[in-house]
């Protein structure tokens, strides 16, 4: 970072977005400033985290400064007391509100200048070392077997909400921190929106049932989903199926090192086009998954990223069919110096529960 720093003439940079803070500094609290410089960094936090940050801050490389007011406050004293060392200051624009940039400028005082130093924690964070990768793998082990126990449950009456309790039950059993996300079960017309939470809707027969749920470990995500069909499917619902998996399976076979994210996002799209289901993909193949559920790289059309071995995306293909329903397969892999390793090895094949 602090290469990157020098690299682009700034005396320091400073990290707002937690993510990013637990990623440089390994603090897990939810009110935290990090400035790093040239020489030192130093955390401010508030006195709720003062026995936490010494616990999970290394204080070798980070000074903790516990503070009464707000951290932000606090951090642009700093920029006062050190004006000739700190005069150039990177930040995260894309992270910072309006009012806490005009209250930096204005305690920082003129002589502070404000660079705009958007992605590069996010760059370093899309590339996991083989720790993360093992954490990742266990967060994913717990999403698909958290899934598979609750597959006996799926029957005509019980509520989405049901489901959903379950399943994040079973996570937290499991050793996770929470659900990565509020936990997606969409049955029936319902399954037809990508993003809808559970809702107090009885699973009846002869519905699609889209699960989309994660796990946080350690502070890492994974991200699964899987949709089954309560009856015997007709024709054209095991059709979808079969377009969605070969799109997504598409996906996975064309993910290594050196493709584009719009090569394997095409990929997935053009299996899905040519079965006649183009329109109805309206989302992008996969996202990069690890300290957040979506960070980088995304894996959309246009996007020029070239993938890396140590990227964690998931694959996620999905159609949508308004009054009807939806159907989407969504996997966490890991590139790899060869190819891609699947961290989400639960059942693909269509599921008819009766
Ligand atoms: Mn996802």
């Amino acid at each position: 970072l602090r290469q990157a720093l020098e690299a682009d003439h700034l005396d320091a940079f400073l990290v707002l977005h937690l993510p990013n803070v637990f990623y440089l500094t390994g603090f897990t609290g939810s009110n935290a400033a990090l400035l790093v410089s040239s020489r030192d960094a130093t955390l401010f936090t508030d006195r709720r985290y003062a026995i936490q940050a010494k616990q999970e801050v290394s204080a070798r490389l980070v000074r903790v400064r516990i503070v009464r007011g707000p951290v932000l406050e606090a951090c642009s004293s700093v920029f006062s007391k050190a004006v000739r060392r700190i005069q150039r200051v990177g930040f995260e624009a894309a992270r910072v509100s309006v009012r806490q940039k005009e209250a930096l400028a204005s305690s920082a005082g003129k002589q502070t200048r404000w660079t705009a130093w958007d992605g590069h924690i996010e760059a370093d964070r899309a590339v996991k070392d083989s720790s993360e990768i093992a954490i990742m793998q266990d967060a994913a082990d717990i999403a698909c077997s958290s899934w598979e126990e609750v597959l006996p449950l799926v029957e005509p009456g019980v509520l989405e909400t049901d489901l959903a309790a379950e399943v994040e039950y079973r996570m937290r059993r499991k050793g996770a921190a929470g659900p990565a996300f509020d936990t997606i079960i969409a049955s029936g017309e319902r399954s037809a929106w990508p993003h809808a939470r559970a809702s107090c809707k009885p699973i009846r027969k002869n519905e699609l049932v889209v699960f989309d749920l994660g796990a946080i470990l350690r502070g890492y995500s994974s991200d699964l989903t899987r949709t089954v069909y309560v009856g015997r499917a007709p024709a054209v619902v095991k059709q979808w199926y079969r377009a969605v998996l070969e799109a997504q399976q598409a996906a996975r076979d064309a993910l290594r090192p050196g493709i584009s994210a719009a090569q394997v996002d095409a990929a997935a799209r053009q299996v899905l086009q040519r079965a006649g289901l183009g329109s109805k993909f309206t989302h992008s193949t996969g996202h990069g998954l690890g300290l957040e559920v979506h960070e980088m790289p995304r894996l959309g059309k246009g996007e020029k990223t070239i993938l890396m071995a140590g990227n964690a995306v998931t694959i996620e293909p999905g159609i949508y069919i308004e009054g009807q329903g939806g159907i989407r397969i969504e996997d966490d892999l890991v590139v790899t110096p060869t190819g891609a390793q699947l961290l989400t090895p639960a059942k693909r094949e269509l599921l008819e529960i009766e």
